[in-house]
């Protein structure tokens, strides 16, 4: 029976789900949840998503919301021994970047949600302490490097050899970057990890919609984004 993927292809988690799916071969039918219809609050989609967001998949009788949860399970349920080790050391190493996520790398599409997505698309106006936000997500970039790249010396985060569901929920979230239009001269690790990440066919594949709302809608954007939205 196939995954029943409920996603939008401009959410950072689910195309982290969309991308598990799609590296491991597991059978799926995409529904999309579309924003602007408020499909994600109707009482049906609440039965599946009671948070009502995406992602979240039906599997049989079972639904799941929350994208660490479901990459978890179909790392599990579909023996991507690679992407989620069933080794508990191992997997409690790749949990600390999972959980570090939700308040770490997810800072970026919170900044970009308030600074750019509201005022541009909703017309609500920007908060004003840009500066202290724009700040405070410099450091979770810098130490989103230090601790999860190695400062350089890790080509997956954590220096794991293979891509685990921890690089895929971060290069979701990294390319949201792009619409913030950030220099990242000052995060030469952070720059060559997403080129690498990116260059994977798979993860390549499910970006290509939202390259293209980038391509659209980002401003003025630099031409290190531009290289790597190919
Ligand atoms: N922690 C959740 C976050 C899910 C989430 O924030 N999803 C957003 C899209 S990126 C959503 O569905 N938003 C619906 C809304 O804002 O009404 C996860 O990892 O799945």
């Amino acid at each position: 029976m196939s995954i029943q993927l409920y996603f939008n292809p401009l959410s950072q988690p689910a195309r982290a789900v969309h991308a598990i799916l799609v590296i491991g071969k597991i059978p799926h039918d995409l529904h999309n949840i579309d924003f602007m219809k408020q499909e994600q609050n109707t009482p049906e989609y609440k039965k599946i998503s009671p948070s009502g967001n995406v992602p979240s998949i039906v599997d049989g009788d079972i639904a799941l919301f929350e994208s660490h949860t479901i990459l978890k399970y179909l790392a599990k349920k579909f023996k991507l021994e690679k992407l989620y080790p069933s080794d508990i050391v191992e997997q409690a190493r790749l949990d600390q970047y999972l959980d570090w996520h939700h308040t770490g790398t997810r800072n970026i599409t919170l900044v970009a949600r308030d600074f750019v997505f509201y005022p541009k698309f909703l017309g609500k106006p920007a908060p004003e302490n840009k500066d202290e936000r724009f700040k405070e997500l410099e450091w979770y970039l810098t130490t989103f490097e230090e601790i999860f790249l190695g400062n350089g010396k890790h080509k997956h985060i954590l220096g794991f050899d293979e891509p685990t569901i921890a690089d895929l929920s971060a290069v979701c979230e990294l390319v949201t970057l792009f619409m913030l239009n950030i220099d990242l001269a000052p995060h030469p690790h952070l720059h060559q990890y997403l080129k690498h990440m990116l260059s994977i066919p798979e993860v390549n594949q499910v970006h290509q919609p939202v390259f293209g709302f980038t391509q659209k809608f980002g401003e003025n954007l630099r031409q290190e984004y531009i290289d790597l939205m190919k």
